[in-house]
């Protein structure tokens, strides 16, 4: 059975211990790969590593270093295929989808910070002519970078590029899920000419190797994308060294419809924002919230439109939804069902795996997409993120009260507005305790654009020059004139 090893300095290797966790394919239940359970001595060696290639990368002229992250873009364009096709079977997307988004993302986001890179200027004050400042930029050291299991590949390079890109080394833990398009990349990293030590990639548990990344003394920075509770964590283990820490957590996100939205447009919009990567995106919005002149008509063309959508082998080109990710992440959204059963929530649609799934996705964590109405005000479904197909829907009278009921949670990452009307749009986002929000779109990323979560979303900022700034120290030089 294929063994993915960990990336440290240039090379392949296994993990210190021997020990391999079982890699599960969700569309079927089995077991299809072994993934390296490494431990700290792993991780320490592929810190040592970074640590010994920065002084030389961070002095690699600028215009090289964006030539070796423009040659990691194209190598992911020209293995888009069959990257697409791991990432599905890893994770359980739709192959179409990881074609569609993950690979062709993660190439830009390579390109994306190459040329930023490349375009970066510093800023320069002079204080009547007595006394000139400017800035310099310098890069941390070694970053760690720690990705989860939905956007697996996206995610990582996501933090890789910009962090390359300012003259850091890194060490990269993805998740322990979803970890084959990471092992993949050490061999892309090689082609493109990125030298030994500057990108390594140690694969997991979150508790072990991940723990030790983090409260690592020789890593000041951490990016972190996953679950809230390991946020706090991470915050707890980084708070004695000081470190650079940038989260992006869980969201409970609202969409609202007002009256006046164009639901032509609006349905098809709500359905990618509600079921999209099987609502396994921390952007996914879990609450609709739809104005009371148009909540029948609304639901009636929702519903209708849910059906609709394929849920099945995600290697079929036609599969809107494939399986969730794993076996403990399809009981937790389960038993989230199973809690709106309790708080009187109606079912309205989905709630139970689809039916006809040939023989050998029978064992797979298939979910229908699910609708639920009439769910209590105090139900606990109305704070607690589901990261699966589950969306709740309620009408609401005024304006402020879906910008109430919007910011009605410990959570603030993004939110989506559906209307004809933009002044009323205007006004409602500007009233919304959330890092993104949305107008007539989702998911609709400019990667110039702050990307980050209010509240129990996260803390900083990444992207475009918030990127730059996050993955760089910035010193003021002030000369006497
Ligand atoms: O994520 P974890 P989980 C949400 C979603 C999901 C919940 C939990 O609601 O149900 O989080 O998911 C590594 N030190 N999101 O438990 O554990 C881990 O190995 C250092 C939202 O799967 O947070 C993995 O690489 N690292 C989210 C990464 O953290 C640690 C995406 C994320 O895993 C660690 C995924 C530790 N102590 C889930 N413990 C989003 N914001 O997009 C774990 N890890």
């Amino acid at each position: 059975m294929e063994k993915l090893l960990n990336f440290i300095n240039g090379e392949y290797s296994e993990p210190q211990s021997g020990q391999y966790l079982d890699n599960f394919d969700p569309s079927t239940g089995g077991v299809y790969s072994k993934v390296a359970d490494s431990d700290s001595l792993d991780m320490i060696l592929a810190i040592q590593s970074a640590n010994k290639a920065f002084e030389k990368w961070k002095s690699t002229p600028v215009e090289k270093r964006a030539e070796i992250l423009y040659k990691i873009a194209d190598l992911i364009d020209a293995n888009a295929d069959a990257l697409a096709f791991a990432e599905s079977q890893d994770q359980g997307k739709p192959v179409a989808l990881a074609k569609k988004v993950d690979i062709p993302r993660a190439a830009l986001n390579f390109r994306f910070f190459a040329g930023a890179i490349l375009h970066h200027t510093e800023m320069a004050t002079d204080k009547d002519g007595k006394l000139l400042n400017y800035t310099l930029r310098q890069p941390l050291g070694v970053a760690g970078l720690i990705s989860p299991w939905n956007l697996p590949l996206y995610l990582l390079t996501w933090k890789i590029a910009p962090a390359l890109a300012c003259g850091n080394t890194a060490v990269c833990k993805p998740s322990e899920f979803t970890s084959k398009t990471a092992s993949l990349l050490g061999a892309i990293f090689n082609e493109a000419g990125l030298p030994p030590g500057v990108c390594n990639i140690v694969l997991g548990r979150g508790e072990t190797v991940g723990q030790t990344l983090v409260s690592h003394p020789g890593v000041p920075l951490i990016s972190f994308t996953g679950g809230t509770a390991t946020g706090e964590k991470i915050l707890k283990s980084t708070a004695s060294h000081f470190k650079k820490v940038s989260l992006e957590l869980g969201g409970k996100n609202a969409t609202i419809v007002l009256k006046d939205a164009d639901l032509k447009k609006t349905i098809p919009g709500v359905i990618q924002a509600s079921f999209m990567n099987q609502g396994e995106v921390c952007l996914c919005g879990e609450k609709i919230l739809v104005q009371e002149e148009i909540y029948d008509e609304f639901l009636e063309k929702f519903v209708a439109a849910t059906k609709e959508l394929q849920v099945g082998d995600p290697q079929d080109p036609k599969t809107f939804m494939g399986p969730l990710v794993s076996e403990p992440h399809y009981l937790k959204v389960k038993s989230l069902i199973d809690l709106a059963r309790k708080d009187k929530g109606k079912i309205i649609y989905g709630g139970d795996r689809p039916e006809g799934l040939p023989e050998k996705l029978k064992n797979g964590y298939f979910l229908n997409p699910t609708i639920i109405t009439d769910i209590s005000n105090c139900s606990e479904l109305h704070q607690t993120e589901v990261f699966g197909p589950v969306v709740t829907v309620a009408p609401f009278k005024y304006n402020h009260d879906a910008a109430k009921w919007a910011n009605n949670s410990p959570y603030g990452l993004s939110a989506s507005i559906w209307t004809e009307n933009l002044s009323k749009a205007h006004k409602l986002a500007a009233g919304l305790d959330v890092g993104t929000v949305w107008i007539n779109t989702w998911l609709n990323r400019d990667l110039r654009v702050p990307f980050g979560g209010f509240k129990a979303s996260g803390q900083g900022r990444e992207g475009g020059s918030h990127s730059i700034d996050f993955y760089t120290e910035l010193k003021t030089v002030s000369i006497a004139l």
